[in-house]
């Protein structure tokens, strides 16, 4: 199976549940953006207190600063792993290129997990986080449609991009995903 994963996606679209439940049967490594950046919140550092305010907007954090949390992490990368919501962008995209190349694990497959917007609403409604009002919701797959889903072309140019259907109960969809890896 392929070890080196990042997987891209809507909100709501279950990168983080596929991904933490791929992690624990492979043993791979599973570096979420969202979850780093939310530990910055809760621990009140000052790139905390600068990402809060716009991630409960439903917009994206800078580039520079998702970029200063991972760089780090990505720079002692070894073994399988999944990056989970970054990049979110074409310059994040670039940035990671070059950081793989440096540290000569290039990427095996990015998956799409792909979701209607009605499914992705109702099932981030019924999470419930502090991002996920309504009015939010719709302001995050806006962004996703501007600013992330180009990242599609990119990666299908590079002959990477696996599409899995995203509905259905979590079980399928990872078998779904098992399939498409393998
Ligand atoms: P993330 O933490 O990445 O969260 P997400 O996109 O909302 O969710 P995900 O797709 O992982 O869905 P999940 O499995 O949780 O980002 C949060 C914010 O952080 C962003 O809006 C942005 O502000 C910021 N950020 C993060 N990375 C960034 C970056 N690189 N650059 C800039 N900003 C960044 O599933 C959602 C819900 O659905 C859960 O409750 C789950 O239980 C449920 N669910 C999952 N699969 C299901 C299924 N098959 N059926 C029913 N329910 C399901």
């Amino acid at each position: 199976m392929k070890q080196r994963l990042l997987f891209l996606g809507a909100p709501g679209a279950g990168k983080g549940t596929q991904a933490s439940l791929l992690c624990r049967q492979q043993s791979l490594l599973h570096l979420s953006t969202g979850d780093l950046l939310r530990a910055e919140v809760s621990a009140k550092t000052s790139l905390g207190l600068e990402a809060e305010a716009v991630m409960n907007e439903g917009g994206l954090v800078s580039d520079s600063l998702v970029l200063s949390i991972v760089q780090k992490k990505l720079n002692n990368l070894q073994g399988g792993w999944i990056l989970d919501g970054f990049p979110r962008t074409l310059v994040q995209a670039h940035a990671l290129e070059d950081l793989l190349e440096k540290i000569n694990q290039p990427l095996e497959a990015v998956l799409l997990i792909d979701v209607n917007d009605e499914f992705l609403i109702q099932r981030l409604l019924s999470r419930g986080r502090e991002d996920d009002s309504e009015s939010v919701i719709r302001k995050r797959i806006e962004v996703f449609q501007e600013k992330t889903s180009p990242l599609v072309d990119y990666y299908s140019k590079r002959g990477l991009l696996e599409i899995v259907n995203g509905e259905g109960d979590i079980g399928e969809i990872a078998s779904r995903i098992e399939i498409c890896l393998s």
